[in-house]
């Protein structure tokens, strides 16, 4: 008998325009996991709601996230591809698994305390249970694996946490996950600072390359990072960080490994490499962002494949939250 496929889940948030850095961190894996797993992607518009958004820009957020999903080759006859807000059990299991969770592990976590710094003004409940809703996410879909950047370690240890509770407490009901880190591009630098995350909501303009940009744009940006005072293309994070953060980014934009990059490099000044580095990527994004154009311009089909895929979801994800509202007692006619 053909042993069933291990689940794979993940989301991300319709939030600003995609990096680079989203694309190598989870994106790039995505259509190569469809052929040995059950794949589900979602967009997390809830999770987008936790800082302030405009509607419709939202809104039309949603539909071209879902479009690039499609332009880098996740096919929906075989994969599922939803949208959270359009399956209720993400809310309805978040609200359960609240009351397994404590206050304190939720103010402890970095992502809380760094976009409650960003956002003073509004620090809301739903910034502070974004884990839990996230949890949930997971946790609806009895989900294997979950390929993510290194950002999301936090969240996904938390998720696991609240899973082997519940199963604690109540019974063995969800599958604890375990994440799936790229060896290469799992933490892409911003151009400008190569120390900190390359982030879509970062406001220079120079330190992120959007998924949207032109090739003139991309040559620009790549042209102005920071690199340091040697003239060695040599991958050390330490030492240098610039330099390896391009060499990341060359690596998963032109297929390479880091050492075939390197020594593709060898002797070569940092102008040509920079070059290099941005034809890589323009050169990777142009197909994308045309397939991304084409697929906007059928509001129709997409709406057609977001119904299908929360039909599909909705049917494994009202499974799960049954059997959790049966354990816990919720009262069931
Ligand atoms: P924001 O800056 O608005 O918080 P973000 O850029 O961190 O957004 P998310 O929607 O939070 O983007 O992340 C989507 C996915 O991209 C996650 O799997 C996350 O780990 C990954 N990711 C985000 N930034 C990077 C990066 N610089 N390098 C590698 N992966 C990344
Ligand atoms: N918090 C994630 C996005 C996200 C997610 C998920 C990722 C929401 N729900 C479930 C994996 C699984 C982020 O990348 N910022």
């Amino acid at each position: 008998m053909e042993q069933e496929k291990k689940r794979v889940y993940t989301a991300i948030q319709p939030t600003n325009n995609l990096t680079i850095g989203n694309y190598a961190g989870t994106i790039r894996s995505w259509r190569a996991l469809q052929s040995d797993y059950d794949c589900i992607f979602a967009v997390a518009n809830m999770h987008a709601l936790t800082v302030r958004q405009d509607p419709s820009v939202l809104r039309a957020r949603t539909q071209s996230l879902v479009a690039l999903y499609l332009a880098c080759g996740v096919d929906p006859a075989q994969t599922i591809v939803y949208v959270q807000s359009h399956v209720p059990c993400h809310a309805e299991l978040c609200w359960a698994l609240n009351t397994v969770t404590y206050v304190g592990e939720m103010e402890r976590m970095t992502q809380f305390k760094d976009k409650s710094a960003k956002h003073a003004d509004n620090i809301n409940m739903g910034l502070m249970d974004y884990p839990v809703l996230m949890a949930a996410d997971i946790l609806l879909y009895k989900a294997d694996l979950v390929p993510v950047g290194e950002d999301q370690r936090q969240h996904l240890e938390i998720a696991r946490d609240i899973a082997q509770r519940f199963n604690n407490l109540y019974s063995p009901t969800f599958t604890v996950p375990e994440g799936l880190f790229g060896k290469v591009g799992a933490k892409i630098c911003d151009l400008q600072d190569p120390v900190k995350k390359m982030s879509k909501s970062c406001e220079n303009p120079n330190s992120s390359v959007f998924l949207t940009d032109d090739k003139d744009t991309i040559m620009r940006k790549f042209k102005r990072a920071v690199t340091d005072s040697d003239s060695q293309v040599r991958y050390d994070p330490a030492a240098k960080p610039g330099v390896s953060n391009l060499l990341s980014i060359y690596s998963v934009f032109a297929d390479k490994s880091i050492e075939e990059s390197e020594k593709q490099f060898r002797g070569v000044g940092y102008g040509d490499f920079k070059l290099a580095v941005g034809e890589a990527v323009a050169n990777r994004l142009a197909p994308i962002q045309s397939e991304q154009a084409k697929l906007l311009a059928d509001k129709s089909y997409l709406d057609g494949v977001m119904k299908d895929g929360a039909e599909r979801a909705q049917a494994i994800a009202r499974k799960t939250l049954s059997k959790v509202y049966k354990k816990m007692g919720l009262y069931q006619i």
